[in-house]
Order: C-alpha cells, then structure tokens, then sequence
C-alpha cells in the first residue's frame, strides 16, 4: 500500500469525508497545526483508495476566511460578532417574544441537507424536535426523497428503512432517475459507483439507465432507455403488467411474507406496454424486453432515486420500484434490494411512536394553501406562504439548521422575499449565505476538522456492514459549543427554559438514557462508564447495542467505539444480509405489496 511516509514534523491521520453518502476515506498530512495534503486512504475498508475532487479540497473549508468560526447578531443592515452567551441570549429574547406574542404554532424549523452527514446534528436533530415540539416543520426531505418515505412506510410499516440496491453482487442493474456519475450515489451508500458498473458489465451483468437525459451514467451503462419525463410510474406498471402476463412472477422465500399480490396483479391488468408506449415513448417491445430481462437475470436490482421522486407520479414511482424487485424475487436477496445493516444504529432507524397505530395522511392541512401533511411534514413549497401571509398561525420565528432554502426551495425567489418578514430568525450554519442573511444570530457549527465523524443515518442504505471512526483533527476554540449542543440549547429555549436556567447536562443524560432504553439497555448501570456527554457517548451506545456490538459486556467479542479508535481504516462487517423479517414493522407483520 503507497502510504506516504511523514517528514520531519509532520503526522498522518484518516478521516471519512462527511460530503457525500460515499463516505471516501481520506488520508491527511498534517504539518504546522495546518492539513498540507489529502490523498485517498487506499487502505480504508470501505472505499479502498477511491476519492472525489471534493474530498481532496476539504480542507479548505476548515481554512476558509469566510467560514462563521463565532456567532453573530443582525441590528438592521449590520452584523457584529458576539459572544456564546450574549447570542443565546438573544435567541431566547427573540423566541421568547415570538411565543408570548403568538404562540408556539408561530415557530416553525427548516433542517438542510448537511443535517445528515454532520456527526452532531444528525444525532441531535431529534433532540430539538423532542424538545420545541413544533407543530410544523419543513426539510430538504420533501423536496428530496419524501415520495420513498412514503411507499417504504406503506410498505415496510417504517420510512427510513429504505432498501437499497446490492450493486456489488447483482447480475443486472436498472437506474431510473439517478445519476451517480454527478452525485456519487443517493439512497444508496457506495463509493466508486461508477467502478462498480464497470465490475457488473465485466462479470457479464447488465446495466441499463432510464433517464430523459443522456447521462455520464448512461454513458457507462449498457443501454439508455429515454423517457418523458414524469412518466416512470407508467413504465412500471407495464412492466409488472408482462411479468404477470408471461408467468414470470416469482415471489421465492417471501411467498408468505406478501400481502396484496392479486391486488397488484388486477390495478396493472390494463397497463400494457402498447398502451402506455406514447406517453413513455419507450417502443412497447423495449418494454417487454426490459421486463423479461430483469426476470431472467441471476439477479437483479431496480433502483429509483431523485428523478423519480420530485415528479407528478413520484410516490407512484418509488412504490412501483418495490414492487417489481419483490415479484421478480429480487428482494432481500442478494444481488437484489435489500435493507442496510448499519454498525451504529440511527435515531432515525428507531420506530416512530407517532405512526404506532398505522400510518394516516393529511392529520392536518396548511393554513394558506390547504396542503396536506405527510409524514409529519408540510411541502417544502408552502413554507413561503407561511411566512408571508398574515393570520393566525402564520410562521413569525424560523430556525434554519444547515440548509439554504433561499435558494434550494421550490420558488426560491418567493421564500428569499418572505424571510425578512420574521420577527425572529435563527440559522444554525457555518456560513454567511444567500439564507442566512435574513437570519437575527447565525450560530456556526465546528469545523468538520474539529469534530469526530462517523456515520449512522446514511449506513441505513450502505451496501456493507462498515464503520469508520474519525478522531477531531484540530481542538475547537475554548469555549465553542458544538451543534449538539446548540440545538439542545435552542431546543430547551423554545420548550420555554431560559438560556441561563438550561441543565444541557441532565437534558442530554435523559436523551441518552431514552435512547439506551429503546436498545433495551438499562441506561442507570452504564452512565458512570462515560466521562463526557454529547454524541461520541451516544455514537458508543449505538455501536455497543447495534448487531455488531459488545452490548457492554453481553456480547463478548463485540464491538464499542474504542474498537474503531484502535482500527484508523474502519472494520468492515461484510455484505449485506437477509433483514427483512427482522425489520417489518406494518400492522400484519407482512409486506403490503399494494398499500392503499
Ligand atoms: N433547483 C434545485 N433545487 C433543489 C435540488 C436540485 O437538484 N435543484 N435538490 C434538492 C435536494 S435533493 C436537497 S437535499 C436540497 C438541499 O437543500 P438545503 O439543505 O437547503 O441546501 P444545501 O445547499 O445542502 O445547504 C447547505 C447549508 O448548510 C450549511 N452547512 C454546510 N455544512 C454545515 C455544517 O456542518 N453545519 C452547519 N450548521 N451548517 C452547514 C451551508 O453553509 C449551507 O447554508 O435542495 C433541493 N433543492
Ligand atoms: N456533487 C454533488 N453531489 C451531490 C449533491 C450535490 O449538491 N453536489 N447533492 C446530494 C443530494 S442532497 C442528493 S439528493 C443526491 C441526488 O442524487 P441523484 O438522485 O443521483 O440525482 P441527480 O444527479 O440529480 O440525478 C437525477 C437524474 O434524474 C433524471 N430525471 C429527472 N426527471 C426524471 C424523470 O421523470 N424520470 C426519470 N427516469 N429520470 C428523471 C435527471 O435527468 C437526472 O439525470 O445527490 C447528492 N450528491
Ligand atoms: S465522493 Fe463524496 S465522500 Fe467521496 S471524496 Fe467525494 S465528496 Fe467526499
Ligand atoms: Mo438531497
């Protein structure tokens, strides 16, 4: 293994790049309290050498002179640095007055992207739900990938376990509405996606790209199918339509596992390829071939991703996705789709308590437009109207966590209007931005350099068992809370604690101590084990009590956080594993093949 060798005054460290759902590990040369280089880690188990252009460059960002390294407070048109306790205190004062004024229903949160891939505030993001109890909040989840959300919770009875495609065995890969050639993967956690198409095509497997654009992915693949955009759902339907046609179904090991396949067999009796060929424009025979091939295949995997979301049939779409792996018997197999194993659990993999009696839309409508809530959640597209239209229960105080809505909504030009509307806004970001420049106090996160990392949410879709702990490069500024902490704080202020009277340790040890409980730990016997809070203990807690870990002294052999200190290019656990049964969380303990 090419390592490089450090020179006089110099240390080597690895670390996983938090960018994307790739999770390349990096190796870094440190030298004069300053990373001079970053190079692959050739010897990480996970990515084995691969890298993006970006992860090279990250350390830019930890340079970066623009980066908020303290907090900051608007007066008008001007912004001036502040202290830890003097912005807190001001979120309190602005919070406080919102909610005096107009009630808790005139806060409402907006949670970014970055959320996901940020060792704190994915852990912690929770917290501050569990905390504000907001009664509306708004994500990048309903312009990303909320369709999914929905078909799996239908489906699979939970709305994060999302199967993911086995791209490292399959024989046969169908890629509708991605493309990893830009994005190095989404709902499917790999590194060097486009190696593995390589890897498929020269162990005789086919790859095929349904897309209106012609794609660098398309480029690789086998075959580009063009479509019209929007009409996916359609093509499903058609080529379900010839698997039942050509007795071609095959359900295996899930035979019994399955509700609703005479359902499905009758909703797609009428939608033939010759039928639905127009508004696709994908020739009634590409159909039937592409039918009969996923069929055929030793194995196969169709996978749907963006395109397939943000799109009129979008949850039509991402549901259909299932439904042909399942009847092909390409499911939970594999080489198929099958649910991540991660070695540290999620808070997003625990069940959700709310949809403990079955899963109900539309509980609620927006105020302005009448949109219905799913999944908890108004449309990302209604949080303008919100802000701007004035009556009771319009949006007066906004938190924004990691995102930039003023430019990633839908109609971003509306919401970059409304913001100055607020009468309090509060961005936790590292950035000065398009966004968070209406924002009263911005208060910035560490550095990734000044953090540990290691992920959790994004393993849920990971095509290996893997994990890969990264120390802090750098010690933060005295004094500097991390984001775990400030989403508590500003959890506790708009649960109505003020800033001075927050307990942030006993909040986070009853956060930790639910969570143990939920993992069947007693929580009382293992909290004197931890000489520090925050998410490095709750990062042990989700390895010890995952399927891998030592379960504080259960399992011997098994695995804790000091296991990944010790081991600085990650363990990897191995392939995936059959999990749906383990997983299955509907009502009948079945698969609802064709949920209503
Ligand atoms: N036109 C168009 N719109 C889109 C999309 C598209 O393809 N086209 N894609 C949609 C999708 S899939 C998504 S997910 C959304 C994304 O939309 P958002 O999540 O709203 O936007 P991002 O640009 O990911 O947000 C990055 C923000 O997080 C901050 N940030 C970065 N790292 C950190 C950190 O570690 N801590 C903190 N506190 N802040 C951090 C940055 O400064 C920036 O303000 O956009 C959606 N909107
Ligand atoms: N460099 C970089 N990488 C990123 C991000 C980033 O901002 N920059 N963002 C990350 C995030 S948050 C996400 S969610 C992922 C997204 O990752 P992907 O889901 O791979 O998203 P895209 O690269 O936008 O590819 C979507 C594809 O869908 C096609 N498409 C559009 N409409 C339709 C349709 O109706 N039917 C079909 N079949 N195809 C359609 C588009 O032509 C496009 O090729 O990327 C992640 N990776
Ligand atoms: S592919 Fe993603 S994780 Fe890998 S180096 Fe690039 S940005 Fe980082
Ligand atoms: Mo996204």
């Amino acid at each position: 293994m090419k390592h490089h060798t450090p020179g006089e005054g110099q240390t080597v460290q690895y670390r996983t790049c938090p960018l994307c759902e790739a999770m390349c590990g990096l190796e870094l040369t440190i030298a004069d309290g300053q990373v001079t280089r970053i190079r692959p880690d050739d010897d990480d188990v996970w990515s084995k050498g691969y890298i993006c252009p970006k992860g090279a460059t990250v350390a830019q960002l930890h340079t970066d002179p623009d980066r908020l390294r303290v907090p900051m407070i608007r007066e008008g048109d001007a912004w001036r640095e502040a202290t830890w306790d003097e912005a807190f205190r001001r979120c309190e004062e602005l919070l406080h007055g919102v909610i005096e004024r107009h009630g808790k229903a005139a806060v409402s949160a907006y949670i970014g992207n970055p959320t996901a891939h940020n060792f704190s505030l994915a852990r912690y993001v929770g917290l501050f739900m569990g905390l504000s109890q907001l009664p509306i909040i708004y994500s990048a989840g309903t312009v990303d990938q909320w369709p999914k959300n929905v078909s799996c919770m239908m489906m699979y009875g939970h709305m994060w376990w999302i199967p993911t495609p086995d791209i490292q065995r399959t024989q046969y890969w169908m890629i509708l509405g991605g493309n990893p050639q830009a994005s190095q993967g989404s709902l499917l956690a790999c590194p060097d996606i486009l190696g593995e198409i390589d890897e498929i095509r020269a162990r005789g497997g086919k790859v095929v790209v349904v897309d209106p654009r012609r794609t660098g992915t398309a480029d690789r693949a086998d075959e580009w199918v063009p479509i019209v955009p929007g009409t996916d759902a359609a093509l499903l339907l058609a080529i379900c339509h010839v698997l039942f046609e050509g007795g071609l179904v095959r359900l295996g090991d899930l035979t019994e596992l399955v509700n609703g396949v005479d359902d499905v067999r009758a909703l797609v009796a009428d939608f033939t390829p010759e039928r639905v060929a127009a508004t696709c424009r994908v020739p009634a025979e590409t159909i039937r071939r592409l039918a009969h091939e996923i069929a055929s295949a030793e194995s196969a995997a169709v996978y749907g991703r963006i395109g397939l979301c943000n799109q009129e049939f979008g949850t039509l779409a991402s549901w259909l996705i299932d439904v042909v792996n399942i009847l092909t018997g390409n499911f939970d197999r594999p080489g198929g789709l099958m649910f991540g194993n991660p070695v540290a659990w999620s808070v997003n993999s625990l069940p959700n308590p709310e949809f403990a009696g079955g899963v109900e839309f539309g509980r609620w409508k927006t105020r302005v437009r009448g949109a219905a809530e799913v999944l908890g959640q108004a449309p990302l597209s209604c949080m303008a109207e919100e802000i701007a239209t004035p009556g009771e229960g319009q949006i007066k105080a906004l938190v924004t966590i990691a995102g930039n809505p003023a430019i990633s909504s839908p109609d971003a030009g509306l919401l970059d209007a409304a913001l100055p509307h607020l009468e309090c806004m509060i961005s936790v970001d590292n950035y000065l931005n398009e966004t968070t420049r209406h924002a009263h106090v911005i208060l910035p996160g560490l550095s990734a350099f000044e953090q540990p990392h290691f992920d959790d949410l994004i393993t849920m879709w990971a095509v290996r068992s893997a994990g890969n702990y990264s120390p802090p490069i750098f010690p933060p500024a005295d004094g500097r809370p991390a984001e775990w902490e400030i989403l508590l704080r500003l959890g506790a202020l708009i649960a109505g604690m003020t800033h001075d009277g927050t307990d942030v340790a006993a909040i986070d040890d009853g956060y930790f101590m639910a969570l143990a409980m939920a993992q069947g730990i007693d929580a009382s016997a293992i909290m004197d084990r931890y000489d520090h809070r925050g998410p490095e203990r709750l990062l042990d807690l989700q390895i010890r009590s995952g399927p891998f870990g030592d379960r504080y002294g259960e399992q011997p052999g098994g695995l804790s956080l000091q296991s990944f200190v010790d081991q600085p290019h990650g363990i990897d656990l191995g392939p995936l594993v059959p999990r749906v049964r383990e997983i299955l969380g509907t009502a009948s303990g079945k698969i609802e093949l064709a949920p209503p």
